[in-house]
């Protein structure tokens, strides 16, 4: 199975991040986007051409990377992410949507800025001061203050968590708005998945693809 994209996107991030969680991380190859990324090819993998998608060995395909995430947790063995509890499994499903819907949509601004796209002073103002605060005080009102995001071990929402806050601590510093201290789990909780042996190999992955993302953009 070859996972199409590349780290710099925390939706790849997400899948690698689960592997890894799983314990199983070589249950796919990373591979470039087939015919280069936005062809024609691309474009029959992904209408948008969007990253991340899933190449199986028998030829079918799968995007977006929850539901490749999702695909591969029933499928690639080790651990599962998935709690057997339907409540527990609702939290998790819900701080996904959370990171997806809510937070995604705030950091857009930021994230077009960052990548050669613009955005108007009222756009980064809002998302500032309004759409970030708002989906932060979502997801503090979500987690459980503890090191994990659901219950006591690692779920797909840890591994969505994590690969959306990589950009936010890469981001936020320059539009002077990087402090979590007004939303203490999301800072605790932070700060321990910070120092988790998943979070530095996801970060180490995300410097090394951002930095040759970037040097082929000069
Ligand atoms: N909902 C999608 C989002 C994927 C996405 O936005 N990928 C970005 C990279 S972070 C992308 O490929 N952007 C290129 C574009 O939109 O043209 C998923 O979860 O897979």
């Amino acid at each position: 199975m070859k996972l199409c994209g590349h780290s710099v996107s925390p939706f790849v991030e997400r899948v690698l991040i689960a592997l890894d969680m799983k314990g199983v991380p070589d249950a796919v190859a990373l591979s470039d986007v087939p015919g280069g990324f936005k062809s024609e090819e691309h474009l029959g993998f992904h209408p948008l051409g969007k990253i991340p998608f899933l190449l199986l060995d028998d030829g079918r395909s799968l995007s977006e990377s929850q539901a490749i995430a999702d695909y591969l947790d029933a499928v690639a063995g080790g651990e599962t992410l998935a709690p057997s509890d339907p409540f527990e499994a609702g939290k998790v499903n819900r701080i996904i949507r959370v990171m997806d819907i809510y937070y995604s949509n705030a950091i857009g601004p930021m994230g077009r800025m960052a990548f050669g796209g613009s955005a108007t002073e009222d756009e980064l103002n809002d998302a500032k001061e309004r759409a970030l605060p708002e989906a932060m005080r979502y997801l503090d009102h979500c987690l459980e203050g503890s090191e994990f995001a659901v219950g006591d071990g690692w779920t797909m929402a840890d591994a969505c968590i994590m690969s959306h806050l990589y950009w936010f601590e890469r981001l936020m510093p320059q539009f002077g708005a990087a402090d979590l201290s007004d939303y203490p789990k999301v800072d605790a909780y932070w700060e321990n998945a910070q120092a988790s042996d998943v979070y530095k190999a996801s970060k180490a992955r995300a410097d090394k693809s951002v930095a040759k993302f970037f040097a082929s953009m000069k």
